[in-house]
């Protein structure tokens, strides 16, 4: 009897901690971003390429398929034409994650590279406060990660 009372009040237990899920519970985004990497080591920040290449923003495609990123975009919070990343032939396998370096390098299957240069004014990601949006071909907003912390030189989007 023991053992049945205490089953029924585990019963009764899992149905009162039944998770309320709204009806419109908002998917986990299929690309999140991972982490902003928004201070270049060093100081002052001096424009070169090792350190435009030192801020970065990682991202994950969080799902079990391997998705095909071409005209996929990443950003930053200015209006600026030119502070967007657009992904070329490129796919992010399923669980991967891949960092897309503010400077020029060597593309790989792990690290893309914005390819910008220009000195001081080429960084993309400010060093107190800034927004990253990621969106798909159709340019809709899947996933963004806001940061404003002048004391760190990084943020956990996850
Ligand atoms: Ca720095
Ligand atoms: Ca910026």
């Amino acid at each position: 009897m023991r053992s049945l009372s205490l089953a029924l009040a585990a019963a009764a237990l899992a149905v009162a901690f039944v998770p309320v899920v709204p009806a419109q519970a908002a998917a986990l985004p299929a690309v999140q971003f991972v982490k902003i990497y928004y201070n270049s080591p060093g100081s002052p920040d001096n424009g070169a390429n090792s350190s435009l290449n030192g801020e970065w923003a990682q991202l994950k495609n969080t799902t079990r398929k391997a998705i095909d990123l071409k005209g996929w975009t990443l950003r930053d919070k200015t209006s600026a034409p030119d502070h967007v990343y657009t992904f070329g032939t490129f796919t992010l396998g399923a669980g991967k994650t891949v960092t897309v370096r503010t400077g020029k390098g060597t593309n790989t299957s792990t690290t893309r590279y914005w390819g910008r240069s220009g000195g001081t004014f080429a960084y993309i990601w400010n060093q107190t406060a800034d927004t990253g949006y990621i969106r798909n071909p159709s340019g809709k907003l899947i996933d963004s990660c806001s940061y404003n912390n002048s004391r760190a030189a990084s943020v956990n989007c996850l």
